[in-house]
């Protein structure tokens, strides 16, 4: 548009930068909506807007043909890189609030306190402290509600390892004060024998908040503190503070299958309240 000045000459109403602001707005909110119209929360239950954040299946997108064991949408489900030494990912609200209490109130049913593997000589006396908290295995298919069922499928999707390849879920508790030491998921042959077969990652899903301390941590993250003699008792390193719902993949094993010596992690103590945990452990054969 042109507006006609006292003199005669013709100005643009608008000015050039004025135009390209404006196309720039423009093309944002469009582009803002057209996406918006691709996500489809998950209706299938509960509370739509949790569902959002939980999953998304994007029904808008075509649908591919798919094999017997595929989906029939894409879908969406966030995380966030934590690292890469080790590599590490989480998932914020993997699981619902409701989930997360069906699954404590199943554990609640047969704790005991934790246990460990045990390196060639050592004994359960000359590892007492390292792992305090209590806990419990339970398998999917023992739990009637259908919860655990429904976070393994989640689980073997994001992993993309199947379910199958999964041990039982240990349900953990730590109270005030309990912790459990730096370790490694995965047994070196070097020090606990031969294995049949071998740990390549953890899920674990944080079933409770926390008042404070109980973190994750992974003290050798990006190759720190790996010089330092390193007591396997500090509290250091990259900690995850567990939120309720959200889930922590890591893997143990480099794609080579040698273990990732910045895979060793543990759970800082607990100060004030209660942490719950579900760990599941990711094997590189199927578990029978
Ligand atoms: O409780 C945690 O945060 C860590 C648990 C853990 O290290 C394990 O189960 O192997």
């Amino acid at each position: 548009m042109v507006v006609l000045m006292k003199s005669g000459r013709a100005r643009p109403l608008w000015s050039f930068p004025a135009v390209l602001i404006a196309c720039a707005v423009l093309s944002f909110i469009s582009g803002f909506f057209f996406a918006s119209t691709l996500i489809v929360p998950d209706s299938s239950a509960g509370d739509p807007h949790r569902l959002r954040l939980t999953e998304m299946k994007l029904d808008r997108m075509p649908a591919l043909p798919h094999g017997v064991t595929g989906e029939p949408r894409s879908s969406v489900i966030p995380f966030q890189i934590l690292s890469w030494k080790p590599r590490a990912f989480y998932f914020p609200n993997f699981a619902t609030a409701e989930q997360c209490e069906a699954i404590i109130q199943i554990a609640k049913l047969s704790l005991k306190p934790s246990t460990l593997a045990l390196r060639k000589g050592e004994t359960a006396e000359s590892t007492q402290g390292i792992r305090t908290s209590s806990g419990t295995f339970v398998s999917a298919s023992e739990d009637s509600t259908g919860t655990l069922d429904q976070i393994e499928q989640k689980i073997a999707k994001v992993t993309a390892i199947p379910r199958e390849q999964g041990e039982a879920f240990n349900i953990l508790r730590y109270e005030i004060g309990q912790r459990y030491a730096s370790h490694y998921d995965a047994f070196s042959p070097a020090e606990y024998g031969p294995q049949k077969s071998q740990r390549i990652a953890s899920f674990l899903l944080y079933l409770s908040d926390i008042g404070e301390g109980g973190e994750t941590m992974f003290p050798f993250e990006n190759g720190l503190n790996m010089d330092i003699g390193y007591d396997y008792e500090k509290c250091i390193g990259l900690k995850v503070k567990p939120r309720r719902g959200d889930g922590l993949l890591f893997y143990s094993l480099f794609t080579n299958l040698t273990i990732d010596p910045t895979s060793l992690h543990g759970s800082c103590p607990v100060i004030r309240g209660e942490k719950w945990v579900a760990t599941k452990w990711i094997r590189d054969q199927i578990q029978y």
